[in-house]
């Protein structure tokens, strides 16, 4: 049994009503003005940025603090092809039967289809994976909890730190992806969670006109 350590809290900043008011309104238009993006250009990501941003997303909260996630960054071109060409594959299955009409209906707004050329032109993919069970120093199974939950939580903090780094991101899902786990030599415990594309729009790149449910629809307080 590890000791139990407790630290002072050190990290700690107290801001002032005006100053926390300020910041929270900031963050909000920050975040506002994010936008999945379908179209990227092939620009690359200065050298550095993945890596803080994955560092972020690794300072989620987690279950029991086992921090179930494992991120692959693809920026090899061979590899996002062979991504591209799987999740095409399934998506030919998914826009031509498998999905239901009232999917298909839901997705019409967002003018998406089988084609997934931003798969080869982003010049980073990241593919996320949740690990089901965690191994010890002794390669002994260690349970973890709440996966999807801190998998999640760890990937709204990657997203939000991809664009607060300057970057347009889409969280695609193409489904099944079991192709991730294989194609990226990923272990058995861990499952694809979702692929996050990431780089710079296009210069004519365009996203649907949608609005954001207002706070009165999305909060109640009481
Ligand atoms: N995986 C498909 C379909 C899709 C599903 C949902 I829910 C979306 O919000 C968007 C797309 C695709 O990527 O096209």
């Amino acid at each position: 049994m590890e000791e139990r350590r407790f630290i002072p809290l050190d990290s700690w900043t107290e801001r002032p009503p005006d100053e926390m008011r300020h910041r929270a309104l900031e963050f909000y238009e920050l975040m506002n003005r994010r936008r999945s993006v379908r179209q990227y250009s092939d620009r690359p990501i200065p050298d550095g940025v993945i890596e803080d941003c994955l560092r972020t997303a690794g300072t989620a909260p987690s279950g029991a603090h086992k921090q179930p996630w494992h991120f692959v960054a693809v920026r090899d071109p061979g590899v996002k092809r062979k991504i591209r060409l799987a999740a095409e594959e399934e998506e030919r299955a998914f826009y031509g039967g498998r999905a239901p009409d009232d999917w298909l209906e839901a997705l019409e707004p967002l003018g998406t289809d089988e084609r997934k050329p931003f798969l080869e032109t982003a010049p980073c993919l990241i593919a996320v994976f949740a690990r089901s069970f965690g191994r010890g120093p002794d390669g002994e199974r260690e349970k973890h909890y709440y996966v999807q939950e801190s998998v999640g939580i760890a990937t709204g903090f990657l997203i939000a730190a991809l664009h607060g780094a300057g970057l347009a991101t889409l969280t695609h899902t193409p489904s099944p992806m079991g192709f991730l786990g294989e194609l990226l030599g990923r272990p058995k415990e861990e499952r694809p969670f979702l692929l996050l594309v990431t780089g710079f729009p296009a210069a004519d790149a365009r996203v649907p006109d949608l609005s954001r449910s207002p706070l009165a629809r999305i909060s109640t307080f009481i």
